[in-house]
């Protein structure tokens, strides 16, 4: 309906802050590499097992990038795909289902568009079956230019997921032989080899996990390590072909990796005490970004993954009007809106299915009444961004952009 349309105009008008804020356009005309990996959760980031770190080659990155600390995983039916979806439109997964099924033929404004009207070749690439998620689908209505998949690639050499995956090695040097460089290029990487149940890391050794070996737990660390080890060859090589200075690079995770019957073990292993409150604040996914011009620092911001696209955008001086999201290094307020309707910032978490506010640090029940104004103007967000998928927006309504 037309008011409806209003509504959605409306929303876009009050959020758009035309992207003036600190670093915008630094990273303008730069090469974009986005890295997703596989079941990365924020916990890894730091820690020690035995004395050695999980993930050491991130761990370093992180001393010469802006890393965000806490970005809550906001996916929902859509799993790996809503993460994808989310970095590249910045909407939410759709209400029931999945966006990349649902609404594989609406029109978007992705970051792929925008950077293919400045000019970039724009790759999208996963080593798996293309059809899988409908990625084949998806890719093309968010406007990349080629799809590389498992079926442009060798299997040369399988590890993780039942140890029949390409491994992320063989993942990363084959995409980036395919990318043509003559011109500035946006890849998008969606890595495999840390995909659950993590079993192919059973019998491996590559990381020493002392009493979590063969269990879940353990080989998840180990399927995680070799994720980070991939992406420390990765990084050395784009060092020697000159990419490393000249890209914004971005890594993140793209959901959970230990599902609810290994708390027990995980709360043990970093030392928290279980409970419903700590477990949700475990459902993090580490951020990181790196660009020569940007200064190293840790931003703890609370944020989801519905920021990363537009903190992208302000970094490289593209238009921010489409976005739900926003641009975690600009915000005065910290949220989190996830699907289910829960929200969380750094004074409550709001946990829907009880209709319950808790203090964030205490986790101290709060008075729900007083926080009622609060709750209702951040999940007004999940019904924009429903109106915009479900009426195909932005194919029908006209925007002088
Ligand atoms: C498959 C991979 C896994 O292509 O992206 O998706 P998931 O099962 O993690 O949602």
């Amino acid at each position: 309906s037309s008011e409806e349309e209003q509504d959605i105009r409306n929303y876009l008008d009050k959020k758009s802050n035309n992207s003036v804020g600190k670093y915008n356009s630094i990273a303008k005309g730069k090469n974009l590499i986005v890295i997703q990996v596989e079941a990365l959760q924020e916990f890894v980031i730091g820690l020690k097992v035995n004395g050695k770190e999980v993930t050491p080659n991130l761990n370093k990155l992180l001393n010469e990038s802006v890393y965000f600390e806490n970005i809550y995983v906001q996916v929902a039916g859509g799993n790996t795909s809503d993460a994808e979806f989310m970095t590249n439109n910045s909407l939410y997964p759709a209400k029931e289902g999945t966006a990349y099924f649902r609404f594989a033929t609406n029109t978007f404004k992705s970051l792929p568009m925008m950077l293919k009207e400045a000019g970039y070749n724009t790759y999208a690439a996963h080593a798996y079956s293309p059809s899988f998620w409908n990625r084949t689908e998806m890719y093309k209505a968010l406007g990349f230019d080629d799809f590389i998949s498992q079926s442009d690639m060798v299997l040369d050499e399988f590890i993780g997921w039942g140890g029949w995956a390409l491994s992320d090695d063989s993942f990363y040097r084959q995409t980036l032989e395919a990318i043509d460089k003559s011109k500035p290029f946006y890849a998008f990487l969606v890595t495999l080899s840390s995909h659950h149940p993590y079993s192919y890391f059973n019998d491996k050794d590559n990381f020493d996990v002392g009493k979590y070996d063969k269990t879940y737990l353990g080989n998840y660390l180990k399927a995680q390590n070799y994720a980070d080890a991939a992406i420390g060859r990765f990084i050395e090589k784009l060092k020697k072909e000159g990419l490393y200075e000249n890209s914004l690079i971005v890594i993140y995770g793209d959901h959970h990796g230990l599902p609810k019957d290994q708390a027990g073990d995980l709360f043990s292993l970093i030392n928290v005490s279980n409970s419903k409150l700590e477990w949700a604040k475990l459902q993090k996914v580490p951020l990181i970004i790196h660009y020569p011009g940007l200064e190293s620092q840790v931003v703890e911001t609370i944020g989801g993954q519905m920021d990363i696209g537009p903190t992208i955008i302000n970094l490289m001086g593209l238009d921010d009007y489409f976005v739900l999201g926003k641009d975690l290094l600009n915000c005065d307020k910290g949220y989190a809106i996830l699907r289910n309707g829960s929200v969380i910032t750094d004074e409550f978490y709001y946990f829907s299915d009880e209709n319950k506010v808790y203090d964030f640090k205490s986790g101290k029940e709060l008075d729900r009444a007083a926080y009622d104004e609060e709750i209702k103007r951040y999940l007004e967000d999940l019904r924009i961004s429903d109106l915009i998928l479900e009426k195909d927006a932005f194919a029908k309504m006209k925007f002088d952009r």
